[in-house]
């Protein structure tokens, strides 16, 4: 169990919007920290998770690190090399330092975004990154790996699917991840008692889902909400999916196209 301040990064941005409304409610005292401001957090620290000298007094109190900061999308490798890849080793290595030892990192579904689309999709297989995106988060997950095996440090990676307020297209009927469910996904990771190192898949307990959601069961996670009843109106503004969709073949959908679109 984590005492002490959780120091969130990305706070400012829609998940982390998400996370600092709901983590109070179940006792958690945040740090928001990130490089846009958030209008509703005054306390926030606005500095860049690529500047250690910003991340070290941070850390000071700290008993966690929620690490969403980065690039949430495709982009250029330079961007994403600089925002996600050396962005995320500097908040490892500042928690390393401080002495803080639980993380719990945004990965994403997009680090495996090329698996063929299956009936329960393990967590356990090979990367299949669909991006750079995806290949930033793959790294975040071999990152996380290197921190918990030589430095003891207990890290939960959390391959979010589609969190937004409600779904809007017919793949998100099966990634949607609730805000509330974000809120108690991370809660879960945060109040694990035996977490070393762990992956999981983060959705809702969607009727579609495709993702194997029991690894976040053993850490504590129990969904409550479900995109189904959100199928009707998602079906009656979208339609069903054109077969040739990239949605019906991988995991990652539109991700796996040559150029990808910002979502
Ligand atoms: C992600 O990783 C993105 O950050 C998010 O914007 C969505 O596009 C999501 O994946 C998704 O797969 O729907």
């Amino acid at each position: 169990m984590v005492s002490g301040t959780v120091l969130l990064t990305g706070s400012a941005g829609r998940i982390g919007t998400y996370l600092r409304h709901g983590l109070p409610g179940l006792g958690w005292k945040l740090r928001g920290y990130d490089i846009a401001t958030a209008p509703d957090d005054p306390d926030q620290v606005v500095a860049d998770i690529r500047d250690p000298d910003r991340l070290a007094p941070v850390m000071d109190g700290v008993g966690a690190v929620v690490h969403l900061a980065g690039i949430p999308t495709e982009d250029r490798f330079d961007r994403i090399m600089s925002a996600n890849i050396d962005g995320t080793y500097q908040v490892f290595e500042a928690a390393r330092r401080a002495g803080v030892r639980r993380v719990v990192y945004a990965s994403s579904n997009h680090a495996v975004g090329f698996l063929p689309r299956q009936p329960l999709a393990p967590v356990d297989g090979p990367p299949r990154p669909d991006t750079y995106y995806g290949l930033s988060k793959v790294f975040g997950e071999a990152l996380a790996r290197l921190y918990v095996d030589r430095h003891g440090m207990s890290v939960a990676c959390l391959r979010i699917g589609s969190c937004f307020d409600e779904p809007s297209s017919v793949r998100q009927l099966s990634t949607w991840l609730s805000p509330g469910d974000a809120v108690r996904l991370v809660h879960a990771c945060l109040t694990a008692p035996d977490l070393d190192y762990a992956v999981v898949y983060g959705t809702s307990a969607n009727t579609r889902g495709w993702w194997d959601l029991d690894p976040g069961r053993r850490l504590g996670f129990e969904p409550v909400d479900n995109a189904e009843q959100y199928a009707a109106q998602v079906l009656a503004a979208v339609g069903e999916l054109d077969p040739n969709d990239p949605d019906h073949a991988y995991l990652g959908g539109r991700f796996t196209r040559a150029d990808p679109p910002v979502i």
